[in-house]
């Protein structure tokens, strides 16, 4: 089973719910796709901050509908993790419990409006980098998700990168906090895309079973030299003196990256770490009561109808 298993990988036929497949892919695709879940639930706080302060209605619908989308994002990908036998209570519980991971990027302050743009623009614009690749991943619900979540992905970046170039084309404080925000959040970009290769344990099996196509250094490297010229365009500086592109592949060739700020959020000790498990706990206990009454009108449906 495992050579036509392999046999099928290597085809690349996508493997569905009912397919029989390794455990250690079943294994790594929770995982894999747990965190992912979690990270588009707690992704939802740093921007939920700016809701109430946004400068027009307009900035409000927009940052409202993305918010909106990432909640959906997660309960998509809680349901793909389901198709492999693991329940939705069950991956939440771990989030809460604080025993989950989620993307290090979540855990860094939102403090000022331009720190919207600054999401929309390079988390986003990360995010695409990477899911645009897991589109095609050898687990057909993930990959099916990832087709959706890329497309309404596009729409958070745009609106990103226009609050950022509105306000690079600003008054002299708000081009400040324009560069402010890309400061800030250039470097923990970076880090979306994970430790380095060499540094990867997982990589190397995701890779030979198709789930990821790319390696982590070269996703990061294609998320620079896409967004380069985007600072440039608008105005901005990208924090890296060293940086310089090189001239035979016309990569972005950046400075070094700090691994020891990843490893201190992804342990736990990010700025915000606590915070972000403490809010997500508190709306987990405040919608309890929604969850009970769901509950209960699903007995009652149920009951009606087999009545
Ligand atoms: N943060 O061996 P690898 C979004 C962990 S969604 C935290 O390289 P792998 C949308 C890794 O889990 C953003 N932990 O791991 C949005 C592993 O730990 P473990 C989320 C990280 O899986 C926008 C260990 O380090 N996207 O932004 C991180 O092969 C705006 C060793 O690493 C996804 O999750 C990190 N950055 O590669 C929402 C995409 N990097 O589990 C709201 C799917 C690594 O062994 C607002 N995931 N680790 O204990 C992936 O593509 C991969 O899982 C990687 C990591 C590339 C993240």
């Amino acid at each position: 089973m495992e050579a036509e298993f392999e046999a099928r990988i290597a085809r690349g036929d996508t493997i569905e719910p009912k397919d029989w497949m390794p455990e250690r892919y079943r294994k790594q695709l929770i995982r894999m796709m747990s965190q992912h879940a979690h990270s588009e639930v707690v992704g939802m706080l740093p921007e939920g901050n700016w809701i109430t302060r946004a400068p027009s209605l307009r900035r409000k619908l927009s940052l409202l509908a993305k918010v909106q989308d990432e909640a959906g994002h997660g309960l998509y990908i809680y349901c793909g993790t389901e198709t492999l036998g693991t329940s939705r209570e069950e991956l939440i519980d771990q989030l809460l419990a604080g025993t989950a991971k989620y993307s290090s990027i979540f855990n860094y302050p939102t403090l000022t409006w331009a720190d919207m743009g600054a999401i929309g623009w390079l988390v986003d614009g990360a995010a695409i980098v990477n899911q645009t690749m897991l589109a095609k991943a050898s687990y057909g619900p993930y990959a099916r998700a990832m087709i959706r979540i890329c497309k309404e992905e596009n729409f958070h970046k745009r609106q990103g990168y226009e609050i950022m170039a509105t306000l690079s084309a600003g008054t002299p404080a708000q081009q400040e906090m324009a560069q402010d925000a890309l400061n800030r959040w250039w470097w923990p970009s970076l880090m979306m895309f994970g430790p380095s290769d060499k540094d990867s344990p997982n990589s190397a099996e995701l890779l030979r079973w198709k789930v990821k196509q790319k390696g982590n250094d070269e996703l990061r490297q294609r998320f620079i030299n896409l967004t380069v010229p985007q600072a440039s365009a608008i105005g901005l500086t990208i924090p890296d003196p060293v940086m310089k592109q090189d001239e035979k592949t016309g990569d972005w060739i950046p400075g070094p990256i700090d691994w020891d700020e990843f490893h201190q959020v992804i342990t736990g000790n990010g700025p915000c770490n606590k915070e972000r498990l403490a809010a997500r706990n508190q709306a987990h206990a405040e919608g309890a009561w929604v969850r009970e009454a769901a509950a209960a009108y699903a007995a009652k449906h149920h009951q009606r109808t087999a009545a």
